[in-house]
């Protein structure tokens, strides 16, 4: 007789002995929480259309990305899974300027989460699809606890995200291994589907806006166009696959191999311009891939060394396979 599924709720347990002890509790409660937030929001996506929850809420938020309905729903929906969670202390999400304060669940315990609701909006509208990105540090105490969010990736006790497409997966790391788990919509659980990813050290693949070309650094052209260079015995030319949607992108490189890459714009190298946002999108992003064997650069430097010390901080991220990433920062280094 085949063994029962494992669930999301058993699995956390089975990861204890990688959490620091004194988060424990803290953290199975938190990322169990996300997950059943997440079997909402994949509930709610399928129904929008039909709920007139597409479109545009009106405003920008403090990126200047106009709000869709279901940014913010998605925002105050996972808020009040983490309150219920009793276990984060601080909330800093894309969709509010400040760190969210949860006293009653602050002290030497407390955890604080950054996360981007529903990552991939501009897929909303088009039935594209869209993740949620999340990642877990500790407050040590701190009151208030939002500033304990800032920091290193290096930081981060637990990360992980959710991508909603066909079926709904959910991938998360302590530390110790990626798992992957595929919700089952009748019984609103996430079932262990992907035990231990390991990314391929090498791709086929890669996943960029090719329409910011002219913008990027010498160093990532150049890489760029080698990867399109046909080179039979080098496995050359890699394909291009972009979703619009870094959850999606990066998903299929953690399964597949190759790279996502969201370089700054260099237009002017004096002042470079990335786009995606440091703690609730790239750190949590770039400790899932090293997780999985992979590695997370900027082109130049390591993904989890940058300090953030602002909330909506941003940075540029090449990440996947171990040796397509180092080949792109020999490229930075020799493109210069
Ligand atoms: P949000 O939708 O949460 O703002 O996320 C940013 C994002 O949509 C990423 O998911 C995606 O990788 C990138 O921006 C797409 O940007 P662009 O449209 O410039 O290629």
């Amino acid at each position: 007789m085949a063994d029962a599924p494992v669930t999301l709720s058993e699995h956390l347990a089975s990861q204890q002995a990688f959490i620091p002890r004194e988060h424990e509790p803290g953290v199975a409660a938190l990322i169990g929480r996300v997950g059943r937030v997440a079997a909402v929001i994949a509930q709610e996506l399928a129904h929008a259309a039909l709920r007139d929850r597409l479109g545009y809420m009106g405003g920008t938020n403090v990126s200047g990305d106009e709000v869709k309905k279901l940014d913010i729903w998605g925002h105050e929906t996972m808020l009040a899974g983490l309150r219920a969670s009793g276990a984060c202390a601080a909330f800093v999400s894309e969709e509010a300027q400040d760190p969210i304060e949860i006293p009653e669940a602050g002290g030497a315990r407390g955890l604080v989460v950054c996360c981007d609701p529903v990552d991939g909006s501009s897929n909303l509208d088009v039935n594209g699809t869209v993740g949620t990105i999340f990642s877990v540090k500790a407050a040590r105490g701190r009151v208030p606890a939002g500033p304990a969010a800032l920091g290193r990736g290096t930081e981060q006790i637990a990360a992980g995200y959710v991508m909603y497409g066909p079926a709904t997966v959910f991938v998360y790391t302590v530390g110790h291994g990626v798992h992957g788990f595929t919700l089952n919509p009748e019984a609103g659980e996430f079932l262990l589907t992907h035990g231990d990813i390991r990314i391929p050290r090498r791709g086929k693949v890669y996943g960029i806006n090719e329409g910011n070309y002219s913008s990027w650094h010498p160093g990532q052209r150049a890489f760029v166009d080698h990867l399109r260079t046909p080179d039979k015995a080098a496995g050359r030319p890699y394909s291009l696959r972009y979703s619009g949607a870094m959850v999606a992108d990066v998903h299929r490189t953690l399964l597949d191999g190759g790279l996502f890459m969201y370089p700054a714009d260099f237009s002017d190298p004096a002042r470079p311009k990335p786009k995606l946002r440091l703690l609730y999108e790239v750190a949590p992003m770039s400790f899932v891939v090293e997780q999985a064997g992979g590695r997370a650069s900027t082109g130049t430097e390591r993904v989890l060394e940058l300090e953030a010390t602002e909330y909506h901080q941003r940075a540029a991220v090449i990440l996947g396979s171990p040796d397509d990433v180092a080949l792109a920062e020999e490229f930075y280094r020799t493109s210069g």
